[in-house]
């Protein structure tokens, strides 16, 4: 007669490997610019037993959950020696979050994590919380993680136990597993979220995309994407920054913007893909849109598609925060292929699969928003009519 310990481990041990070993699938149909996949590619149940569970019998006769993860998202992404790694957001029951590293063969499924998440050094000034990390293979050699890095801010008033600042941490590694911590990006901004490495030089300068913000949560002033030089990545300095994607009124990013992963080279010039918020009665709604900008001057943006590229869809709606999806992680591959990785609604990690063609003919072919109704009818219009001398 085996022991209840032995019976929960060996049952969660299979059910864990069928996770594991489940094959993904294309969703038929598509709309011919992406294919999204069925199941997540990570989910809380991802997480190895081994991080959950204290495997000793006798400390844990219940083989209870210990240390719970509670959710998976906003995923880094790479292809290093024909292997797939997802650098994701792991969320313990604690509300912390940490970086592990996830790996595959196919990009789709199959998805595993290390044994050990990531060791993150830290600075003199200690994080609370670390999350969304942007993979990037520099030209300079080094595998650089942006992240961004929170702390409870010094001057909140006595019994604010909310405010917070937050900042871009620099780290980089040649293999995901030693990492060296730099110091944290300096800007003018009270607040950075969503700093991006550029993956080249820029006038022989390291380029980072921004987001500017004047509180935790509201980007304020901050006016969108922003972009700034910095001579070093040790101890880097932006001193001065511009805003390249602005927010509009009535767009799907009114409220807030932030570049999503390091922008792919085409022979056409930088696809980007990036978040819109808007606020609803509901809260706020994070969508995906994409653009394109200038092979030499990346900060240019020269197409700009109007409206989301992806929004939340089914069960991707519901999580922790609902009604988001949220983009850090893109695989190119030399083959044209493109795996888009994104989280839905603070909770789970997908994946979308395209190419660069198709993803140029979405950014050069999607008429710009017109930013107002009866321009949006016209547009519609000139194609019904087109269609209809065709039909
Ligand atoms: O909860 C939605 C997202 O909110 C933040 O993104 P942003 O700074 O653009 O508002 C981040 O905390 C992100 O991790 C989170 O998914």
């Amino acid at each position: 007669m085996s022991t209840i310990f032995e019976q929960r481990k060996q049952a969660l041990t299979e059910r864990y490997e069928a996770l594991i070993g489940r094959t993904n699938e294309k969703l038929p149909y598509g709309n011919g610019i992406y294919d999204r996949y069925k199941y997540p590619l990570l989910t809380a149940e991802h997480a190895p037993l081994i991080w959950r569970y204290d495997f000793n019998e006798e400390s844990n006769p219940y083989f209870a959950e210990r240390i719970g993860v509670n959710g998976v998202f906003n995923p880094g992404a790479i292809e290093l020696n024909g292997k797939f790694y997802i650098i994701a957001r792991v969320e313990g029951n604690d509300r912390k979050s940490f970086f592990a590293v996830a790996e595959s063969s196919s990009g789709v499924d199959g998805f595993r994590f290390w044994d050990h998440p990531v060791v993150l050094p830290e600075t003199a000034d200690l994080d609370i919380n670390v999350y969304d990390m942007r993979l990037v293979q520099h030209e300079d050699g080094w595998i650089y993680g942006l992240f961004c890095t929170e702390r409870k801010d010094p001057e909140a008033a006595p019994g604010d136990l909310s405010s917070a600042v937050a900042q871009c941490g620099i780290a980089r590694t040649k293999d995901l597993k030693t990492w060296e911590r730099l110091a944290d990006l300096k800007t003018g901004s009270a607040q950075q979220r969503n700093v991006v490495l550029h993956p080249e030089f820029v006038d022989g300068k390291y380029a980072f995309y921004t987001r500017p913000q004047d509180g935790f949560i509201a980007a304020g002033s901050g006016g969108g994407i922003g972009w700034g030089l910095s001579e070093q990545i040790e101890n880097a300095v932006i001193t001065r920054e511009t805003i390249i994607d602005q927010r509009y009124y009535h767009t799907i990013k009114e409220v807030k913007n932030g570049q999503g992963p390091a922008p792919i080279k085409t022979p056409l010039g930088w696809l980007h893909i990036a978040h819109g918020v808007r606020n609803t009665a509901a809260g706020l709604r994070y969508v995906l849109y994409a653009f394109l900008s200038d092979l030499a001057e990346p900060n240019r943006v020269t197409h700009a598609p109007g409206g989301h590229f992806i929004a939340p869809d089914g069960e991707e709606r519901v999580g922790d925060v609902s009604n988001v999806v949220f983009c850090n992680g893109v695989i190119a591959r030399d083959n044209g292929e493109v795996f888009i990785y994104y989280a839905s609604s603070d909770t789970r990690i997908h994946v979308a699969a395209t190419t660069v063609d198709q993803l140029l003919d979405y950014v050069m072919n999607t008429p710009e928003d017109p930013l107002r109704s009866y321009a949006c009818v016209q547009h519609r219009i000139a194609m019904i009519d087109r269609n209809l001398q065709l039909k």
